[in-house]
């Protein structure tokens, strides 16, 4: 029986029972700091942080390799499917009013606006659900790329109080993104806006509040109204290795496209800053000329297979 109890007491040990996060080594650095930046007695984190579970199955979704590197052909199926292009039409109709006003607003198309929420939310209906206190908690302590996730916890505390939300009844991803968009807290205290005016910012419930804080992001990440977003392109001769896929951020101009032989219509002007995308299709290799609102859009998702999704999704919605 003795050794039965100690190999239990053993196993609780090393698999389900940890100790709460206020009792973490590094939680006086965290109370601490959050003091300091926020001005959040450290009362207020050891109420929360007591209450804070570890989630060994948030370690193990962000520790999956990478999601494996999807080729374009098949990230595609997974964003540009019948039923998403079907939904994102009814919301455009749903929230024609409150689209139109954040179109007029913040001048960030409609199309670019929904499709973004339909390809991180299904149109708001699967924002996750993990408790964002724990995940967030969780990866700010005890992940190994603990940096970002710490920032974002404090940000998590900075916005509870800001907004007057429970802390223990946030949903959202493993990673802590939230509501209708997705927003991680930074970006949720810098970017999310009270569209409604009811002086609450709620991205999780309030479609106009959601609609308007995407908009807005884009905006205040440089969206230019109007202009192109990206073009699929012939290339006259191979291009040269180092402009293909290269950094997110164009460094390169349309002229500079067009003198190595990309065939590019003359709606983009020479000087337009430019970006060469390879893509492998289900057709073959495709090129596209990426322009500055390409650009924009990796700035809420680091990658061009997310642009290019949210950028056919947009078109498939007109
Ligand atoms: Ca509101």
């Amino acid at each position: 029986m003795r050794i039965l109890a100690a190999v239990l007491g053993l196993t609780l040990l090393s698999s389900g029972t940890h100790a709460a996060y206020d009792q973490h080594p590094k939680f006086d650095q965290f109370s601490q700091e959050l003091e300091a930046e926020y001005g959040i007695k450290p009362a207020t984190a050891r109420h929360w942080l007591a209450q804070a579970e570890r989630m060994d199955s948030v370690l193990e979704a962000i520790s999956r390799p990478a999601e494996r590197r999807l080729e374009w052909h098949e990230y595609r199926k997974i964003f540009i499917t019948d039923s998403r292009i079907r939904q994102g039409k009814e919301f455009l109709q749903t929230y024609a009013k409150e689209l139109a006003a954040a179109e007029q607003k913040y001048g960030v198309d409609r199309h670019v606006i929904a499709a973004v929420i339909g390809v991180e939310t299904y149109y708001g209906q699967r924002q996750g659900s993990y408790r964002v206190l724990d995940s967030l908690a969780t990866l700010a302590f005890d992940y190994p790329k603990r940096p970002l996730f710490w920032r974002e916890l404090k940000a998590f505390f900075a916005l509870a109080e800001k907004e007057q939300i429970d802390l223990a009844e946030v949903k959202g991803s493993y990673a802590g993104a939230m509501g209708y968009g997705q927003f991680i807290p930074t970006s949720f205290l810098s970017y999310a806006v009270d569209a409604d005016q009811d002086g609450k910012r709620d991205l999780w419930n309030n479609p106009a509040d959601a609609i308007e804080s995407v908009a807005n992001y884009f905006k205040r990440h440089g969206w230019r109204a109007g202009e192109t977003v990206t073009l699929p392109v012939e290339l006259s001769q191979p291009a040269p290795e180092n402009m293909i896929n290269d950094r997110l951020k164009p460094k390169w101009t349309a002229g500079e496209l067009r003198a190595v032989g990309v065939k590019l219509s003359a709606q983009v002007p020479d000087n337009a800053s430019a970006t060469l995308i390879q893509l492998e299709a289900d057709s073959g290799t495709e090129y596209w000329f990426g322009g500055h609102n390409f650009y924009v859009i990796t700035r809420y998702n680091h990658s061009r297979l997310y642009a290019m999704a949210v950028y056919q999704l947009s078109e498939a919605l007109r």
